[in-house]
């Protein structure tokens, strides 16, 4: 039963089924969020530490002990997630880590994988 003839609960509250209800649940606007990506650092035995650092300085907007502090997580435990973004912004931070690690000849690897 809706929740308007709950309320009312009359001899005179019309019959119509749920079809109230039902059009309230129809009609509300359902504005979604979009979907986001975890951006994830991989740890590796050759990138120098340093070089990881400077990556998340530049490319993750992280400070010298916040960057060092995540490079340490990446090297003891494997990997990290270093940010999450919409998906355009987390593609462009793997371009930018993955092209800039290719330069400089490091196997440094970067993912993203949806949250
Ligand atoms: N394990 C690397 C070393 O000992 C450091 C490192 C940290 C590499 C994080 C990659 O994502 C990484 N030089």
């Amino acid at each position: 039963m809706s929740l308007k003839k709950i309320v009312m609960s009359g001899e005179d509250v019309p019959e119509n089924g749920d079809r109230d209800a039902d059009l309230a649940l129809q009609t509300r606007a359902r504005t979604k969020r979009p979907p986001m990506y975890k951006v994830m650092l991989l740890n590796d035995d050759f990138t120098p530490m340093e070089f990881v650092v400077l990556v998340l300085e530049r490319f993750f907007g992280m400070n010298h002990a916040q960057a060092f502090e995540i490079m340490l997580k990446v090297h003891k435990k494997g990997l990290a997630v270093v940010g999450v973004f919409s998906h355009e912004i987390a593609e462009t931070k793997v371009n930018q880590v993955m092209q800039l690690a290719r330069e400089h000849q490091h196997p440094l690897q970067c993912t993203m994988e949806k949250e």
